[in-house]
């Protein structure tokens, strides 16, 4: 495969294929583990992600790339082939999380600032020799408005922060996701996610420029613009597409490579639908598609429930999602295929 940076991003974001996120952390997963009840341990951790992994069918023709946990690209599968391996026989791309989390924004209760910028470059370094040709880091943006959450402080912070590791990672022959996440677990309205992610990808086009980041070689990982879950409204698909285009097309390069979107807490079937309902109000100037972690997950997960005699189900229903998600990033989705199966 081509090493530059353009054709990486193009080839994430081809043929309606889309991007598993399994860079759940440590803690993350260990949450997963406990709604399903199993230990989480590095063998049982190891055991759930080669179960995707080897889910040929879901992998050869819907996944582009796997975002990896830096545990996770150093483990080797139970046979002693090394997951990565595993993944780019399938002609998937290996990636790998390199943020070190959110974690409070001094000075501004209620708000979080990424951290994982020290040392970023030589752990990049690191990274590509161990195959990871994309990585991605996560911003995270809440909404409080009475309580003034986020603050501009906080989305400058964010997208300086998003813009360094975005030119370390080209510096590193390695393709950033910039995931500026505006969260949607408040209780706003659409019309304030709106707001909200507009003044966020402002920003980040902004300090993007600002570090000389090549906007052909970046993915961006944006949440979809809806209603916050504590509001008790559920925005119809054809909304959420027609505002969150309309967002886009005021404050997003028509350059980047692609842009591949966050579930964010959405059910699996809603995030397969407002995707569907984006990409049918197309033509567009980008591709758009998923980089999905819990809506791709949460059905083999649970299928699975750490028992091997399970891993064909759990593998079933990963295909399964992984098609649905594949049909809707070209706009060709309908829900009875969700009940044919
Ligand atoms: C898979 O979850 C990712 C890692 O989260 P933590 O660092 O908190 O463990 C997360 O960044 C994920 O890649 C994105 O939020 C998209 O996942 P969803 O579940 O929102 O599609």
């Amino acid at each position: 495969m081509s090493e530059r940076l353009e054709d990486i991003a193009a080839a994430m974001v081809a043929d309606g294929k889309g991007l598993l996120a399994a860079d759940e952390s440590s803690g993350t997963i260990k949450k997963r583990f406990d709604v399903i009840g199993i230990e989480s341990t590095a063998d049982s951790r190891r055991d759930y992600r080669e179960m995707m992994f080897r889910a040929k069918e879901a992998m050869t023709r819907y996944i582009s790339g796997v975002i990896l946990y830096d545990e996770t690209i150093r483990q080797k599968a139970a046979d002693g082939t090394p997951l990565v391996d595993i993944i780019k026989a399938t002609g998937a791309i290996p990636g790998i999380k390199v943020d070190a989390g959110a974690k409070p924004l001094a000075g501004f209760p209620g708000d979080t600032i990424t951290e994982g910028l020290d040392g970023l470059r030589e752990r990049l370094t690191d990274y590509y020799k161990l195959g990871a040709r994309f990585a991605k880091w996560r911003a995270v943006i809440d909404i409080d408005v009475a309580k003034g959450v986020p603050s501009a402080t906080s989305i400058g912070s964010n997208a300086h922060a998003l813009a360094r590791y975005a030119a370390l990672c080209q510096e590193a022959g390695i393709v950033p996701i910039v995931e500026p996440e505006v969260l949607m677990d408040g209780a706003h309205d659409i019309g304030t996610c709106y707001e909200i992610s507009k003044a966020t990808l402002t920003k980040l086009y902004t300090e993007l420029y600002a570090a000389r980041v090549v906007l052909e070689g970046t993915i961006l990982k944006p949440n979809m613009v809806l209603a916050g879950k504590k509001s008790g409204k559920t925005s119809s698909p054809e909304e959420v597409a027609e505002k969150t285009i309309r967002l886009f097309r005021e404050t997003v390069p028509a350059a980047i490579g692609g842009i591949a979107f966050l579930s964010g807490g959405q059910s699996d079937e809603e995030a397969t639908a407002n995707l569907n309902a984006i990409n049918a109000i197309g033509p567009h100037p980008w591709k758009l598609t998923f980089s999905y972690g819990r809506a791709l997950q949460a059905a083999p997960q649970k299928a699975w429930s750490g028992k091997a005699a399970n891993i064909a189900a759990a593998q079933a229903a990963f295909v399964h999602r992984a098609h649905m998600n594949h049909l809707a990033a070209l706009g060709k989705w309908q829900p009875e295929l969700e009940q044919a199966a």
